[in-house]
């Protein structure tokens, strides 16, 4: 059965890569990028709106979104498949966690300094000279769909901008290249919650079948992922990561 496949190929492994997406967080009621823009944003395309162009026209907007989405993220609590994979860390002899999420979950569930390929919500940066800026102060969460004004660098004055990487914009050199050289080395790549649609990122995976592990697949969804998969484990994370973790422990 396929659990027990999953939990015999994870008590194996010497080291383990999890690769998650903005799915691991639904079950925290983050909603995922697909469905990010409900209600007032939902007249938006979060990947127009996910651009260096948008923030050019519209920083008000694009501001005003991630600071929704960081003060929803702020209100919200890891779930038991984040709870899941952080104790990961206490069976596996070598654990690397790679999140495609820019929210703080897997930090806050215990996961030791996760591979950010898309950045966070909670490193805000001048667009101009880069140096990082402080967050807002206050926690009043924006209304949905409401503009707000970006701060200035306090050393430039230039806008500030979300930490995340936009489309069109290149992954942090340094977090591609660590989460390349797991996927590369791991026996087991665990995929949470991504639809695998997202480059360079969703090539993850696919480089780890390619050199030789075997991929657990974990999402209630197909995906362009299931041919690759070893096991495909059909599921909500929060529901199927506590078990698959007892079952290969207990
Ligand atoms: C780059 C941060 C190049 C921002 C994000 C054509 C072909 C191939 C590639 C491209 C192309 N045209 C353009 C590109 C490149 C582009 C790309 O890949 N586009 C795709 C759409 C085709 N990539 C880029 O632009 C990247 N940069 O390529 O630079 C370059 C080279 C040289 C010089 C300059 C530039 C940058 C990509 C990063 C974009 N930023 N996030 C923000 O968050 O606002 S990506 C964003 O979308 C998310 O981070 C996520 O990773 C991704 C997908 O969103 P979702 O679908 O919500 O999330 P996910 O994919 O994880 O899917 C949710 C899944 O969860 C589903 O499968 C669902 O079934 C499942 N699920 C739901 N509930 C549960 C669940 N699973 C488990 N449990 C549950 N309960
Ligand atoms: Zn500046």
């Amino acid at each position: 059965m396929a659990l027990n496949d999953a939990a015999k190929l994870l008590a194996q492994a010497r080291h383990v890569v999890v690769f998650t997406g903005a799915g691991i967080s639904a079950e925290s009621g983050v909603p995922t990028f697909r469905d990010a823009l409900t209600g007032l944003w939902s007249r938006f395309d979060a990947q127009a709106l996910a651009t260096p162009q948008a923030f050019q026209e519209d920083p008000d907007l694009v501001w005003g979104w991630y600071e929704w989405r960081r003060q929803l993220v702020q209100r919200v609590r890891p779930n038991q498949g984040h709870l899941a994979v952080a104790r990961l860390a206490t069976h596996v002899p070598q654990l690397t966690v790679i999140t495609q999420n820019v929210d703080d979950l897997h930090e806050r569930a215990g996961s030791e300094s996760p591979v950010h390929l898309h950045g966070s919500l909670f490193s805000p940066r001048c667009a101009t000279c880069s140096r990082p800026a402080p967050l807002p102060a206050g926690d009043e969460q924006p209304e949905e769909g409401r503009r707000v004004p970006p701060p200035h660098c306090a050393h430039c004055a230039g806008l500030i901008r979300p930490g995340v990487v936009w489309f069109g914009e290149q992954l942090p050199e340094a977090a591609l290249e660590s989460a390349a050289r797991a996927a590369s080395e791991c026996d087991v790549l665990l995929t949470i919650g991504t639809s695998g649609l997202v480059y360079p990122a969703a090539e993850l995976p696919r480089l780890a079948a390619r050199s030789g592990a075997a991929v657990i697949q974990v999402n209630p969804q197909p995906t362009p992922l299931d041919p690759i998969a070893r096991v495909n484990l059909v599921g909500p994370a929060a529901e199927i990561l506590p078990g698959l973790v007892s079952a290969a422990w207990s």
